[in-house]
């Protein structure tokens, strides 16, 4: 069985391991958002293909959900010593190896894609990860700060601010440009099953469906398209999905997610079934009238470091794509 899953960082990375437990034998082909990308110091720094590779790799610091495990912070304070910033984002030590190695091949001429590809020679995540694109996207939040409007880097708005003004817009900047990397349009007409993980609907998989070609691929795949839910209880389980949402005109709810995304079938969205929390139940109902097949199952990963509770929800979402086949 061929499964494709749009992904960002944490969410997406905690599920794909579920995913594998749940498939073994799949081949799992991940697109990862990387519109969170930054550039620091020099180097090109990918935060969610990153966050995938270290997870399933076994690199991860897991109680965290991003970096490196065992991580030192040496060069940091030596940047911090010449008064060389930003302090504001943490890169460790081990972690700043990965970004010297990809911006090198990156200088020498090799596209993100294939530098991704050697990275993952030895982290060996056991799927196939693609950047969404080769080309620079850069996702920018517009906030208002001490009354003036401007916009900021995502890891800005995020890890500087914590998310604590209002978002007032989100752009993808570059998008527009840009096109899908190598391998991932094939990818998505060629899978058995399309999986929106419960990753950012707005920041991570709205960023990857705004690569020109990928959105209408997924509207036009053979495969069921099936997504999870990040928001359970009508908050996101970890980060600001609440605040990119509100940018975007949409509520913190499971339904609403779904809403947004949009019934595939006889419309012009992209979902065929969605799975809600338990806790969510009566989401189902109105999912299933914006004409979504939709089922409330446990949806929180608990027990990340084992994947057991996301290998259930991804045997959830491979019934359901079953079910609407
Ligand atoms: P990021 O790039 O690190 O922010 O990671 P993703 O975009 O892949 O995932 C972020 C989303 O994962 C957030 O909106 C969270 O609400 C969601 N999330 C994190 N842990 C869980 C969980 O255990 N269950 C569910 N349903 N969602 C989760
Ligand atoms: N997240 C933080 O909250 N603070 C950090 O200092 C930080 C540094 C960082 C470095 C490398 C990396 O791969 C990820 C890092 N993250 C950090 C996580 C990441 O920026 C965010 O969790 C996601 O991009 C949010 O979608
Ligand atoms: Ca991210």
């Amino acid at each position: 069985m061929r499964i494709v899953v749009l992904a960002g960082g944490i969410g997406g990375a905690r599920f794909l391991r579920g995913l594998k437990l749940a498939a073994p034998d799949a081949a799992i082909t991940v697109i990862g958002n990387t519109g969170d990308d930054i550039h620091l110091f020099g180097l090109q720094v990918c935060p969610d293909l990153d966050t995938v590779m270290y997870t399933l790799g076994g690199g991860i610091d897991e109680e965290q959900g991003w970096g490196r495990r065992d991580e030192t912070h040496v060069v940091k304070e030596e940047l911090a010593a010449y008064g060389v910033g930003p302090e504001w984002f943490g890169l460790g030590d081990r972690d700043f190896a990965t970004h010297i190695v990809r911006t090198q091949m990156l200088g020498a001429g090799y596209p993100l894609s294939a530098v991704t590809e050697a990275l993952c020679q030895r982290w060996k995540p056991g799927v196939r990860l693609l950047p969404m694109t080769d080309d620079r996207v850069e996702t920018h939040v517009a906030v208002t700060i001490d009354g003036e409007r401007r916009a900021v880097h995502f890891q800005e708005y995020w890890v500087k601010l914590r998310a604590s003004v209002d978002a007032h817009a989100v752009v993808p900047v570059g998008a527009e440009q840009s096109s899908p990397a190598p391998g991932v349009l094939e990818a998505v007409a060629e899978a058995d099953v399309i999986l929106f993980p419960p990753s950012n609907p707005v920041v991570s998989v709205g960023t990857i469906l705004a690569v020109p070609g990928i959105r209408e691929a997924i509207a036009g795949a053979g495969a069921p398209v099936i997504g999870l839910s990040p928001i359970v209880g009508d908050a996101p389980v970890r980060g600001m999905a609440d605040k990119v949402l509100a940018a975007v005109g949409v509520e913190s709810s499971a339904a609403a997610v779904a809403e947004h995304y949009g019934r595939r079938e006889g419309g012009s969205g992209l979902l065929d079934g969605w799975l809600v929390d338990t806790v969510d139940e009566k989401a189902v109902e109105r999912v299933e009238k914006a004409g979504i097949r939709c089922r409330a199952v446990p949806l929180m990963m608990t027990d990340h470091q084992e994947g057991h509770a996301a290998a259930e929800m991804a045997r959830a979402a491979l019934a359901l794509a079953e079910e609407v086949r």
